[in-house]
């Protein structure tokens, strides 16, 4: 991080994004001020508005006229793990497909290999400037699961690298326990012994120690069925921990529908989603996170139905999904262009899906993904004319300066 300067003070000439008109479907924005006290926010809007006590106490900063919004929020990474896959990439290119690798001994195993075999040092010194790159996007808050370890020493040294990487870059991280991710090895032709161990002995010595926020599941055919993932999700609600899935990404395994029994705080990829998963999640408040990345990567055809979680009125976030094998992606932002150009969101749909709905994919729509009074300081403030331009250019950082957990960073790392 490069400076740790406190961004208490009052923020003005700023044009800040108007959320509620956001959520309407519309891009507006407002000339306004912020002021903010100990971290957090204590007003946001027209300067002629702002309460008097506030307007003299404490430094000035000047925004410049820039752009601003809430922090951005990734809700679904896997950005701890011991190499890379590029050797996959090339071997995809030649005409393998995601399915057949993994079932070849490769995939998600592979990560699993070199993510055993590293430190708990290593795996922060490589997950760092991954991290780094991500925040430079203006994220603020971010998610990571574990799921590259399979085995309790492992899954924990993900687990304690991601809260590790929280504290030193000043970001809010959610973890997410994704034991049942893959098969380990050792485990060949016995899933359902392995899903007792993760169940029975992973997830609560792992919640014991503090490092679980929710639980995950790949539920598919090269995952797990529906029924040892309904295992796992019994065992967070033994813990009192919120559920989340990766679901039907290559397949509709009906999880999602799944999911949203237990109430799942969000179900992501969901390409091959029924229209009863869609109606399970409407009821559950579920929400749909789209992984534009990992639909690029995997030259993927299949859309996840857009139109109809619209019409549903579900909200749909958007994020990097950042891993190894399907979306070794390091930028938000050009998430955010794919979900438009590839799955056709509208600019607002997908501002308020790295935003407010983001949050809430993690349970933290309280604190994050908007600007209000109360919430903690965490909004970006972007060199652009128009908010639009947040997803139509791509390979920029327009990101000039962050406030992150009540900190100014420039250029957002
Ligand atoms: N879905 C994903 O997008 C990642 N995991 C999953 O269940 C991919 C993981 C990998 O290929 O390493
Ligand atoms: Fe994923």
């Amino acid at each position: 991080m490069n400076t740790q300067l406190s961004a208490d003070g009052l923020w003005h000439d700023l044009r800040l994004l108007d959320m509620q008109a956001l959520l309407a479907g519309e891009l507006r924005t407002t000339p306004g001020v912020i002021a903010v006290q100990g971290g957090r926010i204590t007003y946001a809007g027209p300067a002629l508005a702002l309460p008097e006590g506030l307007s003299t106490s404490g430094p000035r900063h000047d925004g410049g006229g820039a752009l601003v919004t809430p922090g951005l929020v990734d809700c679904h990474t896997h950005l701890v793990y011991g190499g890379q896959r590029a050797g996959e990439f090339a071997l995809r290119l030649a005409g393998a497909s995601y399915e057949e690798i993994a079932r070849a001994g490769g995939g998600i195993v592979s990560t699993v290999r070199a993510t055993r075999e590293a430190s708990e040092e290593a795996l922060l010194a490589a997950a760092a400037p991954r991290l780094e790159q991500l925040l430079a996007d203006g994220v603020t808050a971010i998610e990571i699961k574990s799921g590259y370890g399979l085995e309790l020493a492992a899954e924990r040294r993900q687990l304690r690298v991601a809260r590790a990487l929280g504290e030193r870059h000043g970001v809010t991280v959610k973890t997410s326990f994704l034991g049942a991710h893959a098969l380990p090895p050792e485990f060949a032709g016995r899933a359902d012994d392995y899903i007792a161990q993760v169940c029975d002995h992973m997830l609560p010595a792992l919640a014991d120690e503090g490092l679980v926020d929710a639980v995950d599941a790949f539920c598919e055919r090269i995952g797990f069925t529906l029924a040892q993932t309904e295992r796992v999700f019994q065992a967070a609600e033994r813990l009192g921990l919120p559920v989340k899935l990766h679901a039907e990404q290559l397949s509709d395994m009906d999880g999602a529908a799944l999911a949203a029994r237990y109430g799942a705080l969000s179900c992501d990829h969901v390409e091959h989603l029924s229209p009863r998963g869609i109606a399970a999640m409407r009821d559950a408040g579920s929400v749909a996170v789209l992984l534009p990345g990992a639909y690029y990567a995997l030259r993927d055809t299949h859309l996840p139905p857009v139109e109809a979680l619209r019409e549903a009125g579900v909200p749909m976030a958007v994020s990097t999904d950042h891993n190894p094998g399907t979306s070794p992606a390091l930028s938000l932002l050009l998430m955010l262009n794919m979900a438009c150009t590839l799955f056709r969101l509208t600019v607002a749909e997908a501002l308020a899906g790295v935003t407010v709905h983001a949050a809430r994919a993690l349970g933290l729509q309280a604190t994050h993904g908007r600007i209000a009074t109360g919430v903690p300081a965490n909004f970006v403030l972007w060199q652009l004319q128009e908010p639009a331009e947040l997803a139509y250019w791509f390979g920029q950082r327009p990101a000039c300066r962050v406030v992150r957990q009540g900190r100014i960073v420039e250029g957002g790392r």
